[in-house]
């Protein structure tokens, strides 16, 4: 049975074609065309990262639901603002096949994503989004929710998953990258700050979205401004810096996650203006605590995502799909880069934050 067939295992239209789309790291995702003039998107969801996708699914269900009230509620339309998932023709929300997971969602037609910054303001759109986001979930009830990746944000973890990877040196790779795991480890003592926080209670635990990357919104293609979040897998309970820090992760760079030229990729600090301005107009709940952790918060994203990046490169590339050699070390070393800049910017981040209400 091919896409085109497992397509037409769901209530749709005659799906006719079935084409990969979209640059995602995780899942597979294609683009559907059917007879009836209706596009569709259908993913196999990746089973080797998500261990139990039934639990995703039931989160993405759940989840999408509660938006689409609070959308209709206020007076939007749900089947562009949040994702629609389409049922297959026994009435599940996906499909197991051979092994595989299959979900379908309706196709938000009249939008673009991004996989690199194009304009400063589309981090103020996209700010707005992440957390209007938010907001719509302030009131889920987050015991429900299953925690479809254990420990994702806990950076300590990470930090231990990368000496064991240094450790193993699985696939001989520890010499090349002597350079970043110096970086690394001589930055580790810093980086718990969120995570205690969190378990201190100093902090609030809020639904968050976890995977904030700018190319997991939609925006309009002629308004330019942010129509719909996606990419649901991660909502899980976490804070509210995880979402902003991630964003700007992505967000705050001049170039591309993976580009091997490091002469192209510093932080941009008037894109951190503009997301910080859309994020604070957006959420008056943030606290002063969570607000006072908000640059610091995009420092520890970065490190947190080069230092996965840099422990798949050490473990032979198994969970961040790649496309050329050495892949996730171009994107390692981006990262870093960025690392060293925000370090350099650290007080006039600061500063910024400090001055807006
Ligand atoms: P991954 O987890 O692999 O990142 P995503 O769910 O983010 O997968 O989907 C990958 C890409 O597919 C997105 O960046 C976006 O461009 C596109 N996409 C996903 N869902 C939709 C949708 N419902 N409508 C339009 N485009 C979509
Ligand atoms: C993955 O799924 P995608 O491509 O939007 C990853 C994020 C990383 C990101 C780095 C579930 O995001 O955590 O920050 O790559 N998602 C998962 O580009 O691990
Ligand atoms: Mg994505």
């Amino acid at each position: 049975m091919g896409l085109v067939d497992i397509a037409n295992r769901f209530k749709i239209e005659k799906a006719v074609s079935a084409v990969p789309y979209g640059n995602g790291h995780i899942n597979e995702t294609y683009l559907v065309k059917t007879d009836g003039g209706a596009d569709y998107i259908l993913q196999k969801i990746n089973n080797n990262v998500f261990k139990n996708p039934a639990e995703v699914m039931e989160n993405i269900s759940a989840v999408t639901e509660h938006l689409g009230k609070k959308i209709i509620a206020n007076g939007g339309n749900p089947d562009r603002e949040t994702l629609t998932l389409i049922k297959t023709d026994e009435g599940n929300n996906f499909l197991q096949f051979e092994g595989g997971y299959y979900r379908m969602y309706k196709f938000i037609a009249n939008t673009v994503s991004y996989d690199i910054v194009e304009y400063p303001k589309q981090l103020y759109y996209a700010a707005k989004s992440f957390g209007k986001f938010q907001n719509m979930l302030a009131d889920f009830p987050a015991q429900s929710l299953h925690e479809t990746i254990v420990n994702f944000h806990n950076t300590k973890i990470r930090i231990e998953n990368l000496k064991a990877a240094i450790k193993a040196d699985s696939v001989g790779r520890l010499r090349e990258v002597a350079n970043e795991v110096d970086f690394a480890l001589s930055r580790e003592d810093q980086m718990g700050v969120v995570i205690d926080a969190l378990e201190k209670g100093e902090i609030p635990t809020r639904v968050t979205h976890n995977d904030t990357k700018l190319n997991n919104v939609l925006f309009d293609d002629k308004t330019d401004e942010g129509v719909c979040v996606i990419d649901l897998d991660t909502v899980m309970p976490g804070s509210l810096l995880y979402d902003y820090g991630d964003a700007l992760r992505f967000g705050g760079s001049s170039g591309a996650e993976d580009d091997p030229n490091l002469d192209n990729i510093w932080f941009k600090m008037n894109n951190y203006e503009y997301f910080t301005r859309g994020f604070l107009e957006t959420l008056p709940s943030i606290t002063k605590e969570e607000k006072e952790l908000l640059p610091f918060s995009i420092r520890l994203m970065t490190y947190e995502c080069g230092i996965r990046f840099l422990t798949d490169y050490l473990s032979g590339d198994t969970y961040f799909r790649i496309h050329r050699e050495k892949h996730n070390l171009d994107r390692t070393r981006t990262q870093f880069k960025l690392i060293s800049d925000m370090e350099k910017l650290s007080d006039e981040m600061n500063k910024f934050v400090s001055s807006l209400k």
